[in-house]
């Protein structure tokens, strides 16, 4: 009896010691793994680690590691607002370098295409403007294209010669909408949150918006037969139309350009979201989505951030793209006749880039009178 006494005591004693110690190595380990990845985070721009080691400091003292936050409870990521205080983010000063509002004057405007762009991208411009940018009005509605940028920073190579050609850029077509903040794919974001601010206070005419990047054709034919199909008056409310993800988490490969480290995002999944190429609104939704980002703190991922932790704040569900009218990869084989069955063509490689031209002509052949 005392024997077994005596083992149950030291059995105890044993199990408490190895997990307090447990415990203590992976609290260790959590916290190295904050001290070290800011600069992980950013390999490729070692010289913007200034102000992201200030905001992952920040997040450190903000989400403080329980098991608890390794499950999918992301709702608590934006239920945590009052560090929702990010200047562009959460109370939109936005300082907008170029506005180039007068670009949504039409009275019929029906829809406005925002294409996310940056500063370098000059020929991705001229490619868009020479093909489906140039259709400005279609089965008796207008639509608009516009490009979306940051600034270069003045260090940058060339950056000045490269800002003077987008003014030049913006007299001459009059389509691009520039903010003061880095154009740096850490702070797409900001990029995005804009052009939410951008249509509401100056574009909220329009019916419909779609936000896409400039590696992506758009069908502006089939776009808007299929819209008008939908609500012949334009007066459709609530509609977020894409190819939604469901149930995907962040990236912990450490080398991947899309690395996600557990002090900035500490869960497993995020809330649905769009793949990042392309989505359709209804304008309310724009509002909509403005308004919620006032209560919902930054989040470097900008599909996920737009696309997911805003719809998922207000309630409203993802249309996802139907059969017939969804998008394709640019390559040959999905050309020709079958371009019919896309809205959005995507061209990420320059191997698929090549067929650009041919892509616009297949669309002119046989979508133009569809
Ligand atoms: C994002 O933009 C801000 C404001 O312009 C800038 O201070 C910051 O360095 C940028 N971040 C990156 C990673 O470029
Ligand atoms: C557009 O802006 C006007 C004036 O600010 C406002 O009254 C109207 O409600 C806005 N439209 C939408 C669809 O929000
Ligand atoms: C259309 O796509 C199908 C399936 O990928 C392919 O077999 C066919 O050859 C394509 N048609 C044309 C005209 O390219
Ligand atoms: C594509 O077409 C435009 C004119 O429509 C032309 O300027 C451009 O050189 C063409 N690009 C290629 C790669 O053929
Ligand atoms: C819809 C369709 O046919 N898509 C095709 C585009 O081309 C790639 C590569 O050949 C195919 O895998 C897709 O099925």
């Amino acid at each position: 009896m005392r024997y077994r006494l005596r083992f149950v005591l030291i059995s105890v004693i044993t199990i408490t010691t190895v997990t307090i110690i447990f415990n203590i190595l992976a609290q260790q380990a959590y916290l190295d793994g904050i001290k070290y990845s800011p600069s992980e985070g950013c390999t490729s721009q070692p010289e913007m680690k200034g102000r992201e080691i200030s905001t992952m400091e920040t997040r450190k003292i903000r989400t403080p590691f329980t098991a608890n936050m390794l499950k999918d409870d992301f709702t608590l990521f934006y239920k945590n607002y009052k560090y929702a205080d990010d200047e562009l983010i959460n109370f939109h000063k936005y300082k907008y370098i170029l506005k180039n509002d007068l670009a949504c004057s039409a009275d019929d405007l029906f829809l406005v295409i925002l294409v996310h762009s940056a500063p370098r991208n000059h020929e991705e411009r001229t490619a868009i403007r020479k093909t489906y940018g140039s259709i400005r009005f279609h089965s008796g509605v207008s639509i608009v294209t516009l490009f979306v940028l940051g600034m270069l920073q003045k260090r940058e190579e060339n950056s000045e010669g490269v800002q003077k050609a987008v003014l030049k850029e913006s007299r001459r077509y009059m389509d691009i909408i520039q903010g003061d903040f880095v154009d740096h794919y850490r702070n797409l974001t900001y990029k995005h949150v804009m052009l939410l601010d951008w249509v509401t206070r100056f574009c909220n005419r329009t019916k419909f918006v779609v936000k896409t990047d400039d590696d992506t054709m758009v069908d502006p034919f089939h776009l808007i037969e299929f819209l008008l199909l939908k609500s012949p008056d334009g007066q459709t409310s609530n509609f977020l139309y894409c190819s939604a993800f469901r149930n995907q988490g962040p990236v912990r490969i450490r080398d991947d350009k899309w690395f996600v480290s557990y002090s900035e995002y500490p869960y497993k999944k995020y809330p649905t979201y769009c793949e990042g190429f392309a989505y359709i609104t209804s304008t309310d939704v724009i509002h909509k989505l403005l308004d919620a980002s006032k209560e919902v703190p930054f989040y470097w991922i900008d599909d996920v951030y737009v696309t997911g932790f805003l719809p998922h704040k207000i309630g409203l569900k993802h249309r996802d793209m139907e059969p017939r009218h969804s998008y394709n990869i640019m390559l040959q084989e999905n050309l020709s006749k079958n371009v019919t069955s896309s809205i959005f063509l995507l061209a990420k490689y320059p191997s698929q880039r090549d067929f650009w031209n041919q892509s616009w002509n297949d669309i002119l052949t046989h979508s133009a009178n569809r």
